[in-house]
């Protein structure tokens, strides 16, 4: 396996967020995934840096005024200081959790290239390969970003792959959250199969979407599937949906798996709200390899260093 990083994700800082009515520390700091690369790097996997892949590729996924716009409000915030969005749907942020900073666009874009030359070693026959992005993207839709995300690596790393091979792709989204971005980007396409496991959006962020109900429409009816759970649930019932989550994805017979591993629904994580441990990634990683076809591991959320990088180890030491 392939572990692809980008050392320029640490020139995203964001330092607050708008929580509830309270300005809170915002979590996605760089050492949630810096504590995965040295974990990765003591376990002796291979650690790539990226080649830069050029911003036209953003344009497979995201509208030209959305990549625009973020490029010039970041190019303009002075280091520091942080662009909470004013007037909604003129500034092109969904919430109040994810401001623009003077380094986002760079990272963003470095994040994008991380999961594409990811993409690049599966179609040089690497069986497994594994982005290290931050920021995440799965929540970020054709023109909008949020939930920390700006532009959806997993989404973008799905359409180069198409553009190369024609290929069907799955997306397994296993976040403790419904990654909207990613569902709205294929909703209507029945060449990319949308399944999501994650925190009932009754209850949880992004409350707008993720429900059973969506299923896609028009062309992509029947190419979305959400299983949202409850909160607190422990291993064995995630792993009862996962095993049904995989069948559907077997039944779809796709060319290429890519994982979006968000491990916020770890039981250390202070954002999701699940009862996972580690050792239920190893698990997952474990059924996910069952399936035989080449697999794109994006990284998404996952907020307390530990139990990101001990979750993370986990699952691509049991993955194949
Ligand atoms: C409400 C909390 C925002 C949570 C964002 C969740 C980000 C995430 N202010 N997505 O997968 O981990
Ligand atoms: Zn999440």
């Amino acid at each position: 396996m392939i572990v692809f990083y980008d050392r320029r994700h640490l020139f995203h800082l964001p330092m607050k967020e708008l929580d509830n009515g309270n300005w809170i520390e915002n979590p996605d700091r760089p050492e949630r995934i810096e504590s995965v690369r040295s974990a990765l790097e003591s376990a002796g996997f291979q650690i790539k840096e990226p080649r830069d892949y050029h911003c036209s590729h953003l344009f497979q996924v995201h509208t030209p005024e959305y990549v625009e716009w973020l490029k010039a409000k970041s190019n303009s915030v002075s280091r520091d200081r942080e662009y909470f969005p004013e007037v909604f749907g003129y500034d092109k942020l969904f919430d109040t959790g994810t401001p623009v900073t003077s380094g986002c666009y760079v990272s963003a874009l470095a994040s994008v290239s991380t999961a594409l030359n990811a993409v690049d070693s599966i179609l040089e026959s690497e069986p497994v390969s594994y982005a290290l992005c931050r920021p995440p993207g799965h929540h970020a839709g054709k023109s909008t970003g949020g939930g920390y995300c700006y532009f959806n690596n997993a989404a973008i790393a799905a359409k180069y792959y198409q553009k190369h091979t024609r290929g069907y792709v799955a997306i397994l989204d296993l976040d403790f959250h419904h990654g909207n971005g990613t569902q709205e980007i294929f909703y209507y396409d029945d060449t990319v199969f949308y399944v999501s496991i994650h925190g009932d959006p009754k209850n949880f962020y992004p409350w707008i979407s993720g429900n059973s109900w969506e299923i896609g429409s028009d062309t992509g009816e029947g190419f979305n599937m959400n299983f949202p759970l409850a909160g607190g649930i422990e291993g064995p019932e995630y792993m009862r949906t996962l095993s049904k989550a995989l069948q559907e994805i077997e039944d779809f017979s796709p060319d290429l798996m890519i994982i979006s591993l968000g491990t916020d629904g770890h039981k250390d994580d202070g954002i999701g709200h699940f009862n996972l441990s580690s050792e239920d990634y190893s698990m997952m990683g474990k059924l996910i390899g069952e399936i035989e076809v080449q697999k794109l591991i994006v990284q998404e959320g996952g907020y307390n260093p530990n139990a990101n990088s001990a979750s993370v180890l986990n699952f691509l030491t049991s993955i194949r």
